[in-house]
């Protein structure tokens, strides 16, 4: 860019501010104005919640805070026959499955989890059904999987699907499943989680591997992964609401 151009755009930047302020000035000595840019404050506030605060960490606490009691919650015992056989071999033919809109699909073994960066986060677990309890988690960040999947551009949600279900009338299509966007899949701590409080995750608590999503509520903390697929859209994967819960009314977004 000419130097004179730059100075031309400075100009018209200045005289465009000087504009607003003024017209701002003028403006906002009125009630009915008053209230309107109130109202668009707070719609700025939220759009910026939207865009940016989604990126920042949930708290993280001290061990002393640890729940000694935390329970578990929907599935506790999943009943899928290869889900039962793989548990007795204790999980060593486990495969999490990586595809869908991805570059380079993935099927990874516990060994291959645990070689991948993780993190480990002592955070509170927050249940719609009105308990909350606080625990170390430990697993592969979700990010560096998926940079080795390599997301196609077309991909904006993942699902994960599980092998439990909450509805035995409803066969393979019923099991339970979730899904975030891209935002939260790669927020920093958004973890393929595999230790609790410092021990392989039981498997009341979604062995062998769990999500945590920690901005979110606990129903999108899907345990019992199988398969992370990754979409355009989740219109057409069971109920088409993104969840298993959300097939039945629960919100989509569960931000915390
Ligand atoms: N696969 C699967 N994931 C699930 C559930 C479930 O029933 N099945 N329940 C959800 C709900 S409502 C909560 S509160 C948490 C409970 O996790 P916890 O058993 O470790 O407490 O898991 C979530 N993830
Ligand atoms: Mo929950």
């Amino acid at each position: 860019m000419t130097a004179s151009r730059r100075t031309w755009l400075r100009g018209l930047a200045a005289a465009g501010a000087a504009a607003l302020v003024s017209a701002c000035d003028r403006i906002a000595g009125d009630p009915a104005v008053r209230a309107g840019l109130k109202g668009a404050e707070r719609l700025n506030q939220g759009l910026h919640r939207v865009l940016f605060d989604r990126r920042t960490l949930a708290r993280e606490y001290p061990d002393s805070a640890i729940s000694p009691d935390f329970p578990a919650n929907g599935s506790i015992s999943p009943g899928d026959p290869t889900y039962r056989a793989l548990a007795a071999g204790g999980f060593a033919d486990y495969r999490l499955i990586v595809d869908g809109l991805v570059e380079r699909p993935l099927a990874l073994d516990l060994a291959a989890l645990r070689a991948l960066p993780s993190r480990s986060q002592v955070t509170r677990h927050d249940c719609v059904e009105g308990w909350s309890a606080i625990a170390r988690w430990t697993g592969a960040r979700l990010a560096p999987v998926l940079d080795q999947a390599g997301l196609k551009p077309e991909a904006r949600f993942l699902v994960f699907h599980c092998f439990d279900t909450l509805d035995p009338e409803a066969g393979e299509d019923g099991r339970y499943y979730e899904s975030i966007d891209l935002v939260d899949a790669l927020h920093a701590q958004t973890l393929l989680a595999y230790e609790m409080n410092g021990a392989p995750l039981s498997i009341a608590h979604g062995a062998p591997v769990r999500l945590r999503v920690e901005r979110q509520l606990g129903y999108k903390h899907a345990k019992y992964l199988r398969r992370i697929e990754a979409v355009a859209d989740y219109s057409h994967i069971s109920g088409g609401k993104g969840g298993f819960w959300e097939d039945r009314g629960y919100e989509w977004y569960a931000g915390i």
